[in-house]
Parts: C-alpha cells; sequence; structure tokens
C-alpha cells in the first residue's frame, strides 16, 4: 500500500519535451489540468501528495518518476540518460531527504531512468533502453541487494522506457503490451494483453487496490475491470504527445 505522492506541476516550457511523437505540441492550459484531475485521483487513492512547484529549466520535469527509484529501505536517485533531463533529480533529492533515512545515488558512466524500472514486491526489473544501461542497472542491483531486495535486467527493443508497456497490478497481474507480451521472464505472470491500438494504456498504475489508466481506452477498461479491478479515468493527452504517461507523472511511496 501507498500512503504518498510526488508530484511537480507542468511548466511552460513542457511544449519543449523530448518526444518521438507526432501528436503535436502539448497545449500547456490543458495539461495543467488533466495535472489536476491527476493529483486528484491520486487523494481519492487515499494518498498524501506532496506538489512541488514547476521548474521552467527542465521541460519535462514533470515526470518525477524518472527521478528516483524508491523502495521501503531506501531512495535511490537515477541519473537520467537523456542529457536535458539530468538537472532534475537535485531538488527531489532534497525533497526525498525529509522522507527517508537512506538516500543512494546511480553516479556516471551509469544511466537509469527509473520508468525502466517495475517492482513486484521486493524485486526490480529493470529495463535496459535507450535510456537506462548495463552500468546504471548494475548500480541499481547492487543497492538493492544492500537491503535485501533483488533486480534482474529486461533488454527492451522499441519501447522508451520498460513501464510505456508494462505495469504491475498486484496479485501476480501484468498488464503487458507488444514486446512485452511474450517476455520469458513475464510468463510467471497473469497477463493482461493490451492491444496496439491502445498500447498507451499499458502504462497505467495499480494505487491501493484502484487501477489509475488513461481515459478513452475502453478495451483495455474492459480488460482491467474484468480482472476484477476498481478503475479510475485520467486524460493525460497533453502528456502522451510528449511520450509521457500516468506512472511517469509521481513517485509513489
Ligand atoms: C522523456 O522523453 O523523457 C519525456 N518526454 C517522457 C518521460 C516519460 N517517463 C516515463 O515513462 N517514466
Amino acid at each position: 500500500m501507498f500512503t504518498n505522492a510526488i508530484v511537480r506541476i507542468p511548466c511552460e516550457n513542457i511544449i519543449n519535451g523530448l518526444t518521438t511523437s507526432s501528436l503535436g505540441i502539448p497545449n500547456y492550459e490543458k495539461a495543467l489540468l488533466q495535472h489536476q484531475d491527476y493529483i486528484n485521483a491520486l487523494k481519492k487513492c487515499g494518498l498524501e501528495v506532496i506538489i512541488l512547484p514547476a521548474d521552467n529549466n527542465f521541460p519535462d520535469s514533470t515526470f518525477v518518476e524518472d527521478t528516483a527509484l524508491l523502495t521501503k529501505h531506501c531512495a535511490i536517485i537515477s541519473n537520467p540518460g537523456a542529457y536535458s533531463r539530468k538537472g532534475e533529480v537535485k531538488e527531489v533529492k532534497n525533497v526525498l531527504k525529509e522522507f527517508f533515512e537512506i538516500v543512494e545515488e546511480i553516479n556516471d558512466p551509469g544511466t537509469v531512468e527509473p520508468g525502466d524500472i517495475m517492482a513486484v514486491g521486493s524485486h526490480y526489473y529493470i529495463g535496459l533502453s535507450k535510456r537506462t544501461n548495463e552500468s546504471g542497472a548494475a548500480q541499481i542491483i547492487s543497492i538493492l541487494r544492500k537491503y535485501g531486495m533483488t533486480g534482474s535486467t529486461i533488454k527492451l527493443k522499441e519501447m522508451l522506457h520498460l513501464k510505456t508497456g508494462v505495469a504491475y497490478l498486484e496479485n501476480n497481474n501484468l498488464v503487458a503490451c507488444g514486446e512485452f507480451i511474450n517476455k520469458p521472464e513475464f510468463q510467471k505472470f497473469n497477463i493482461i494483453e493490451i492491444d496496439d491500438d491502445e498500447s498507451y494504456a499499458a502504462n497505467c498504475i495499480w494505487v491501493n487496490g484502484t487501477v489509475i489508466i488513461p481515459k478513452g481506452y475502453p478495451k483495455s477498461k474492459a480488460s482491467i475491470q474484468d480482472a476484477g479491478y476498481g478503475i479510475r479515468e485520467v486524460d493525460t493527452s497533453e502528456f502522451k504527445k510528449i511520450d509521457g504517461g500516468l506512472s511517469c507523472l509521481s513517485l509513489r511511496f
């Protein structure tokens, strides 16, 4: 169960966020409204939400998930692989020091963006992507081991981050799309398949029994409901334009 979340208000510079999509430029006002709706959804799931102010120096800074991995035993400050995102970790580190006694860090040449890390109990699957490299993953695994946790790597072929295409919903249920559906590492889970035309919905989050999903993906919604979950929908159309989704918008702990 989670009790807290950290989010960061989108900045005006979000229009310059990194993207691989051709969906157009995010509408800033709309992004702010959608972000508020996201905060409301987290609160409805029982979380205390810590809201950091917008930081116009970093277009992608609303995607706080990529700045740290939070575990029961420690926080691990990441080292984003995207150059324009490296400075995002500084302020988050100061905030996390208020909540975590132990704050570890990933250092060069290792890079890690925790959008690439999925927790299943005390095991952490780490995607090796354009943003997270072998050295970064090895550093994460060695820190996890120090505190009695474990980690393993998964090679990504196409997706930006591991959690772009996969989400663990507890109770052995895993939402997966595309390249992850047939990954041998995931076959022990009950896989809830997301169709290619709704692949964006694979980035959903389990928060204390409820699954928050992006608005507008009816087939995925039905499949997750059929697996027994209560659902909350949040429109994230403006974040999708710069490759961001529901998990990226918060650090939950
Ligand atoms: C980026 O390319 O870094 C941002 N535009 C999107 C980050 C999405 N974060 C995530 O999946 N954890």
